[in-house]
């Protein structure tokens, strides 16, 4: 069968990735089965999707550089997951791509389905509050279905994504981030980023789950109390890389979780939050609880101490404030 249409623009992306010199326009032509003149149509439409791709009479053409865009292609370039995006889809705008992979995972996509789109007009956070989403984030939903956890168990899927994140980050850019339970990303004590889990489940029974990331990388014009890895060294990150990284984590922590083994990871990130020996005020369905941040359990839950001592198990909240306990 012949390849058509973004195919093409795919095979032609991998035939000059595989060729570190030129290509001759009339070889690869050729190898696609396809006219000199449709060869050109696709590399001009990929040159307006962001290739710069240079061609030279009688030498051809050469891969220049990619666009730092969630194009499918480039999200799956040399990534080596397993299951993890090997579906993807990509937006250019979107409401949120909440609601898309939810449509999906109610259609039976496979686990491990991915979208990701450059901006969101209505990004979701928890609680029905709102994710701003401008151009130079990462903004991705995917999409899960852990066969071995129990609705109470799924408070640490969102911990161990938001630990995939930070050591995505690291491992890129050499930035440490820390984490704020249940599911902020900080980089000096502002909130760089989130994760949002919404569950489809059936009694306790899991029946898929919407993990959603959004990082401010890039971005400018944040709300208070909000910064970018852009704003905060002072130059620019490829955005590609950076989730590339978060993806191959998440993919590792994941399938460690589903093998019960969770507790170095639920460690690590116990690590990085910036709450142990806090006072804290929670908001928990609409009543407000006050005590000492103490450490999570083994599910993922906030151990808060009351001031009468006792400990309080949390699976899930909104920390209202916190203060340094003197
Ligand atoms: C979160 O909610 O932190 C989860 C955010 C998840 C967003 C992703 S993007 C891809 C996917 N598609 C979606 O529609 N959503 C997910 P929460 O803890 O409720 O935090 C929301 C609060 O963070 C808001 O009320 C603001 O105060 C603040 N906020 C909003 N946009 C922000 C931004 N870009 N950066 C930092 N803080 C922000």
């Amino acid at each position: 069968m012949k390849p058509s249409g973004k195919n093409l623009d795919y095979l032609i992306v991998q035939a000059l990735r595989d060729d570190s010199g030129y290509f001759s326009g009339e070889e690869l032509a050729s190898k696609l089965g396809i006219s000199r003149q449709a060869l050109w149509k696709h590399i001009s439409n990929l040159t307006d999707r962001g290739y710069d791709i240079t061609a030279v009479p009688h030498r051809g053409y050469k891969l220049v550089s990619s666009p730092d865009k969630f194009y499918p292609e480039e999200v799956k370039y040399k990534l080596g997951t397993k299951f993890l995006a090997t579906q993807v889809y990509y937006y250019d705008a979107v409401d949120s791509t909440q609601k898309i992979a939810w449509q999906l995972g109610l259609e039976g996509a496979p686990e491990g389905t991915i979208v990701f789109t450059e901006t969101q007009s209505k990004g979701r956070g928890r609680l029905e509050r709102k994710w701003i989403s401008p151009a130079g984030g990462i903004y991705f939903s995917l999409l899960l279905r852990p066969k071995s956890l129990l609705l109470s168990e799924i408070t640490q899927i969102s911990l161990i994504i938001s630990l995939a994140c930070l050591k995505g980050i690291k491992e890129t850019t050499g930035i440490d981030c820390q984490v704020k339970w249940p599911n902020d990303i900080l980089v000096s004590g502002k909130k760089l980023g989130g994760v949002l889990c919404e569950i489809n489940a059936e009694a306790d029974r899991v029946l898929f789950l919407i993990a959603g990331v959004g990082i401010n990388i890039n971005s400018k014009d944040l709300p208070s109390g909000a910064t970018s890895l852009h704003l905060y060294a002072k130059k620019k990150f490829r955005r590609l890389d950076i989730t590339q990284e978060i993806i191959r984590q998440i993919e590792a922590a994941y399938l460690k979780v589903q093998q019960g083994e969770s507790g170095e990871l639920l460690a690590e990130w116990s690590k990085s939050c910036i709450l142990w020996g806090k006072h804290l005020e929670l908001k928990l369905s609409g009543k407000i609880i006050e005590g000492t941040a103490v450490n999570i359990d083994d599910k993922g839950y906030l151990i808060l101490r009351v001031d009468n001592g006792t400990q309080h198990k949390v699976s899930a909240g909104d920390i209202v404030k916190v203060r340094s306990c003197r």
